[in-house]
């Protein structure tokens, strides 16, 4: 087979003549397709069958122990001035960054097979979906962007149509970390991944797509390409609130935009659009749409159970992957959370028999899973369509387990594109070598394909052009008290603080002007159902002056990376907050 797009043909005879591949396979998507790659994988152990009782459908793979997670800084933005990259991102010049990576691309395909994989980012009819085409040598990669994309047929006949696709070449090459790079072209549409078979890495339709080389293009047409989850509320009388929201990697997204309802809300429902990417563009109206131009979702496993995500367990029953998670021995997954007692005897992430106690976690705390969007049983009827859904409300928010408030809404947005800009977190397992505490603004400081100053700007200016802009809002569930513990329940009781923020922007729940933005009252939050006294809601909305100026002062060297490129708003946004915190008491506390 080959494709009606002659740029397309041409690219993938190019690709093959420097790879070398035994045969080259046109993925069309079907199942028999996908039947046939799982069952070669069974036949050479990638694939391990689980249970068909308990998990039909679902297979475990184990990754090479060095091959588990991102690795940001082997990942790279080619631009043709490093500028356009800018200090967020790890730069090289095109052409260097080609001939590196060509020759290690030379001959990496001998005695494989390559597939071609047209995808579309967001559903096949929707104008605010993209396409792309990932080659790679990797079966694995074919049956998880199956999942994650929708991928085949219909992909390739939009691509046809349009004329135009992002090229993603990708090999696992011999999977030495020493050979590992992740590139980036967006002047030229282009991906080029090799020596990582590792989601983030290697799925090329996720972050290096749909966030890197799609935040670049966002900015170009007027759109943003975000990383956040998508969810609806509805209140009992039946209205309707669409909400996105930027989490760093592996701080709850998942949880978040699967939330349940907690005691108290009988009547509410919680929908999920999608649980890590947003693609958002206004409308004629000038009103934000959002899709999610993934079509299933690759989770973090660990941590996952009954109380914390009841939907995600759901949705894994069946039709799902599992990377280095831990196996039963009757062929079912474990991992560290599952449950409350660890099975007595496991065989680990890494295939070593494992014992509760032998020191080493038997799953992989970045193991994850690969599952279907459609089979999330809160999955909202409106998920694909293809206008997407009105957003009112935008929450941003990072692990930090001092100084935040539980939730607070910016006075404006400026001052929402200023609280997401300086947003920190503390480090996750989602990438190598993340530093304990860092800033990572909008959640997408190693997935912005471009200058952050200049994103800041863009969004500044895209809030201009609403003639109605959605609150921007932050929260922060990781508030600790003097003894380590968290102070803020979490899970389903953060439907608390969503409640409030889907009444603000309807104008109809009060706050008060702290120095950090519009906080709840006590009385402004529905305790219906928990115990929170307010003594102990007292604690984590207080805000300490000493600690604000030395957070503001901190903000300083996080702004001068940027230079120029510093929008003037961000600077202003930051001395405003000193003002106020140095009119404030040592102690800033609600009064009523
Ligand atoms: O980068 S992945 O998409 O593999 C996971 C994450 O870090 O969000
Ligand atoms: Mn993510």
């Amino acid at each position: 087979m080959t494709s009606q797009l002659e740029s397309l043909n041409r690219w993938v005879d190019d690709v093959a003549r420097l790879t070398q591949p035994d045969r080259i396979h046109w993925c069309d998507g079907s199942e028999a397709e996908n039947r046939a790659l799982i069952a070669q994988m069974e036949a050479d152990g990638t694939l391990i069958a689980l249970n068909p009782q308990t998990h039909p459908n679902c297979w475990l793979h184990r990754s090479h122990p060095s091959d588990v997670a991102r690795v940001e800084h082997l990942t790279l933005v080619c631009t043709k001035e490093q500028e356009d990259a800018g200090p967020n991102n790890h730069w090289m010049a095109p052409a260097e960054a080609h001939a590196k990576i060509d020759a290690l691309f030379a001959g990496s395909m001998k005695g494989r097979t390559m597939y071609v994989i047209p995808y579309c980012m967001g559903p096949i009819d929707s104008p605010i979906s993209r396409c792309g085409v990932e080659i790679t040598d990797s079966p694995y990669v074919v049956v998880n962007m199956r999942i994650m994309t929708r991928m085949g047929a219909p992909a390739l006949a939009r691509i046809e149509r349009e004329g135009t696709f992002v090229k993603g070449l990708h090999s696992t090459g011999d999977l030495d970390p020493d050979k590992r790079w992740i590139m980036h072209f967006p002047e030229e549409l282009t991906i080029k991944s090799i020596g990582s078979g590792y989601g983030g890495n290697a799925l090329l339709g996720k972050k290096c797509h749909a966030l890197r080389i799609g935040s670049w293009q966002a900015r170009s047409e007027g759109w943003l390409a975000e990383h956040m989850l998508i969810l609806g509320v509805e209140n009992p009388k039946g209205e309707k609130t669409y909400v996105a929201a930027a989490f760093p990697s592996a701080c709850g997204k998942t949880n978040f935009a699967m939330i349940i309802p907690p005691k108290g809300y009988e009547g509410w429902e919680v929908t999920t659009i999608g649980d890590d990417i947003a693609w958002i563009k206004p409308d004629a109206m000038g009103r934000l749409h959002a899709i999610n131009p993934e079509n299933g979702l690759f989770g973090v496993a660990p941590g996952t159970n009954e109380k914390s995500n009841p939907n995600a367990l759901a949705t894994l029953h069946a039709n799902c992957i599992f990377t280095n998670v831990a196996l039963t021995h009757d062929g079912d997954v474990w991992w560290e959370g599952l449950t409350e007692e660890a099975p007595s005897h496991l065989i680990d992430w890494t295939g070593k028999e494992w014992t509760p106690g032998c020191g080493r976690p038997a799953a992989h705390p970045n193991s994850r899973f690969t599952a279907p969007a459609s089979q999330v049983p809160s999955i909202d009827p409106a998920w694909e369509d293809p206008a997407g859904v009105p957003i009112s409300a935008f929450i941003v928010g990072g692990r930090v387990s001092k100084a935040f408030p539980l939730v607070f809404q910016s006075f404006d947005w400026a001052h929402g594109v200023y609280l997401a800009a300086t947003m920190g977190s503390e480090a996750t397992a989602a990438a190598v070598g993340q530093a304990a505490m860092r800033r990572d603004p909008f959640a997408m400081l190693p997935f912005c394909g471009y200058n952050m100053g200049d994103y800041w700007a863009h969004w500044l200016s895209i809030g201009r052009s609403l003639p109605e802009a959605p609150g921007i809002f932050r929260v922060n569930w990781f508030r600790k008290d003097e003894n380590g513990k968290f102070v803020w329940p979490g899970f389903g009781d953060n439907m608390r603080a969503l409640e409030w923020i889907v009444n603000r922007v309807k104008g109809r729940a009060g706050a008060v002007e702290s120095p950090y933005g519009w906080v709840p009252r006590y009385a402004d939050l529905n305790w219906k159902g928990l115990e929170f006294p307010k003594a102990k809601y007292d604690e984590i909305v207080k805000v300490d002056r000493e600690k604000g100026l030395a957070e503001a002062a901190d903000q300083v060297a996080h702004f001068a990376q940027f230079g120029d490129k510093l929008p003037k708003e961000m600077e202003l946004e930051r001395q405003l907050l000193v003002a106020r915190l140095e009119r404030s008491p040592a102690v800033w506390e609600l009064v009523a």
